[in-house]
């Protein structure tokens, strides 16, 4: 047999490096460098830090791990280790200044693209289809949501530019609010995807009893009846320690809301703007979603739930790629890559629906799942401890689904993100979901 035409592959690492490069810099290149390296939020780091740690890690795994090549500059690497130095400490490191930053993060681009020439893409686990290449493609791309969220959190006039809307939802009135996904086993997780991560592998068989799933992710209009009914006043919705942030920080709405009068306001990458009704709510902790999700007399779905409802195919009883099918995600099946900068309506993409036709699973906002984050049966760090294993345990809730700021190549139906449940700055919704009667 003849080995397949690794050229492809190669024009897909490059593609995938280049498009998370063009975002890197628009991120990094619409703030003066008094802006780049402030500190706009303890909760994230200097942008600065994020750029020249892009290519720090680029350096690290392309040029050293799979290049062999030797340090460009071995004192960097500490400034730059995640584990080394909290968020919060950033600001204070020795930074590459912004100019200094951009040619490092473009000398190791250059290497990089020199190396892909030339390198095999099979062989070892680390090239295998690209993998190293796509794992790093895909690692910029998590940091350019980071720094989305950075941008969010920023005060002052606004600095990204507004792009067109999303579509709207002609049909989102005719759809049923829930649907019955049957019990029964599933394959959850990838042994096959090239790109995976590790904590998505391996696949597995998974059984889920029967449940009920909202058709779409839960809207402001509905998150505003139960601010209405008194939800952030009565203990009765939640967990004790989601309760304890309600009352510490005097919470009463999504983060970034304010209220004007009779009418609810929220600040959008800096301008002030009437609370959407009909956009899926975000900025929400998982302890709030929760808390909503008692008040409506329902739950969050778990993880696996979650997957069953985006992947199951019940006719052939196979798992997809995606809600639609296999093909990667197009702008007509969901809202990603930081197209719009915001969500679209309740009820948009009907060409993205499940089979079951659940809609909006992929892009708009991640979704938090009542399950913690934990390996699967079978699990192998790959190729580095710090990316997954280290936050296995359960103080981290899983999210799925990816939101409008991450890109299609760190987003699909296996994909996982994990945080904090206090955590309200990301760009994070939720569905709900209730048991339903064995048949
Ligand atoms: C998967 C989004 C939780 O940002 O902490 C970036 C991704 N890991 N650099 C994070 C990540 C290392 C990670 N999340
Ligand atoms: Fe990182």
């Amino acid at each position: 047999t003849t080995a397949p035409d690794p050229e492809p592959l190669r024009r897909r690492a490059v593609a995938a490096l280049v498009t998370a490069r063009e975002r890197t810099r628009s991120l990094t290149g619409c703030v003066d460098e008094h802006e780049l390296l402030a500190q706009h939020s303890p909760l994230m780091s200097p942008l600065v830090w994020d750029l020249a740690h892009i290519g720090n890690q680029e350096e690290q795994w392309l040029l050293r791990a799979v290049g062999g090549r030797a340090a460009l500059r071995p004192e960097i690497d500490s400034v730059y280790d995640a584990f080394e130095h909290p968020r919060d400490r950033r600001p204070s490191l020795p930074l590459l200044p912004p100019a200094e930053a951009r040619c490092y993060v473009a000398d190791v681009r250059g290497r990089v693209l020199d190396l892909l020439e030339t390198t095999p893409l099979r062989g070892a686990p680390l090239v295998e289809a690209g993998f190293a290449f796509g794992m790093i493609a895909q690692h910029e791309q998590q940091h350019d949501e980071t720094m989305l969220i950075t941008h969010q959190l920023r005060r002052g006039p606004a600095a990204l530019t507004a792009p067109e809307p999303p579509p709207a939802a002609p049909d989102a009135g005719l759809l049923p609010e829930e649907v019955l996904v049957e019990g029964g086993p599933f394959t959850m997780g990838t042994s096959t995807e090239p790109w995976a991560l590790d904590n998505e592998r391996p696949a597995h068989l998974r059984s889920v009893p029967p449940f009920f799933l909202d058709t779409l992710p839960v809207s402001n209009g509905a998150y505003l009846r139960f601010i209405e009914d008194g939800g952030y006043t009565d203990p009765r919705w939640w967990l004790p320690e989601g309760w304890e942030q309600v009352r510490t920080h005097g919470l009463g709405a999504p983060l970034f809301w304010r209220r004007e009068g009779t009418v609810w306001v929220r600040r959008r990458f800096g301008v002030e703007e009437p609370v959407p009704p009909d956009e899926p709510v975000m900025h929400v902790s998982w302890y709030e979603a929760a808390a909503y999700a008692a008040w409506a007399g329902r739950r969050l779905p778990t993880e696996a739930e979650w997957e069953k409802a985006a992947r199951h195919d019940p006719v052939p009883g196979r798992s997809r790629r995606y809600p639609w099918g296999d093909a990667d995600p197009t702008p007509e099946h969901a809202n990603l890559g930081q197209r719009h900068l915001r969500p679209a309506p309740v009820g948009a993409y009907a060409a993205g629906d499940s089979p079951l036709g659940v809609r909006q699973l992929i892009g708009d906002v991640w979704e938090w799942t009542a399950s913690d984050f934990l390996p699967y049966p079978g699990f192998r760090a790959f190729p580095y401890r710090e990316y997954s294993e280290v936050f296995f345990g359960s103080a981290h809730k899983v999210l799925r689904g990816g939101s409008f700021a991450v890109d299609p190549v760190a987003c699909r139906g296996t994909f996982r993100n994990w945080d904090l449940p206090v955590r309200r700055q990301i760009f994070a919704g939720f569905r709900t979901a209730r048991d339903a009667e064995p048949s």
